[in-house]
């Protein structure tokens, strides 16, 4: 099982570069300092949930036939990232407003082999008596409009002591590796049109996220009798 970042440094990957149609949103100095010192305690959360995911792996990897995890990924999104959301949701661009409105500042995510798998992990993450989910998304029986396919929880991780007991919001997203694929082409292509797809490029990609969905769906169906043929 490998375990990568993932980055939010479209332009590196593929080679598809940004066609902004505005300036990029920014943190004032001052404000990004705060940003900076607000950000440690993400990133204390989210190697709590780092541990706690690759426990469950290796827990997996000894009793299960079968690992239903393919990799992990983890991330802190880029104050560049923060800026860009906080604009979007018409937000002041300031570390106060960043820690009071999004969830996603720190992201797991969790891929695994079949969608059926997805139901599973979310559940054991559920069950874990010192994280509380305070929101879950599923992407997965209902679709965005854009094909968009994934499970989100988002846990309160309590990163100790030194945090004075304070709380931090990691996102976990779970998807198959079909559906990663789908998403990080979606991405690169919605950052490279600043977000305005044309509409033959959403087309074309509603139409694949269908088609991933069947491959999932028959490629679970092929392991399922295989597994008839095992028993
Ligand atoms: P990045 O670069 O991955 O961080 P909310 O305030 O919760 O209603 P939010 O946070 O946008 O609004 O929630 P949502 O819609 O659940 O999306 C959270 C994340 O899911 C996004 O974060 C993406 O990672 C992923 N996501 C959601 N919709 C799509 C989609 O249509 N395509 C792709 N490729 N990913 C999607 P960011 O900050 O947008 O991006």
């Amino acid at each position: 099982m490998g375990e990568v970042c993932y980055t939010e440094n479209i332009s590196g990957q593929g080679g598809i570069g940004l066609n902004r149609s505005r300036p990029a949103a920014r943190f004032e100095i001052e404000e990004f300092e705060k940003l900076k010192d607000s950000l440690v305690i993400y990133r204390c959360a989210l190697k709590i949930i780092e541990t706690k995911l690759t426990n469950l792996n290796d827990y997996y990897a000894a009793f299960y036939e079968g690992n239903p995890i393919e990799h992990f990924a983890y991330r802190i999104k880029s104050p560049e990232s923060i800026a860009d959301k906080l604009r979007a949701k018409n937000l002041p661009i300031t570390a106060e407003a960043a820690v009071a409105n999004l969830n996603d500042i720190a992201g797991a995510r969790v891929i695994c082999s079949y969608a059926k798998n997805i139901r599973e992990i979310a559940d054991i993450i559920r069950a874990q008596h010192d994280l509380t989910i305070v929101s879950e998304k599923d992407y997965v029986s209902a679709p965005k409009v854009s094909g968009y396919r994934s499970y989100h929880l988002v846990a309160e991780v309590k990163p100790g002591i030194l945090f004075d007991g304070q709380t931090c919001p990691v996102e976990i997203q779970i998807r198959t590796s079909a559906m990663d694929f789908w998403a990080s082409l979606e991405h690169k292509v919605r950052y490279k049109y600043g977000g305005q797809v044309p509409d033959h490029l959403s087309r074309e990609l509603q139409l694949c996220a269908e088609k991933i969905n069947e491959l999932d769906d028959r490629m679970y169906l092929i392991q399922e009798l295989v597994e008839l043929v095992n028993e």
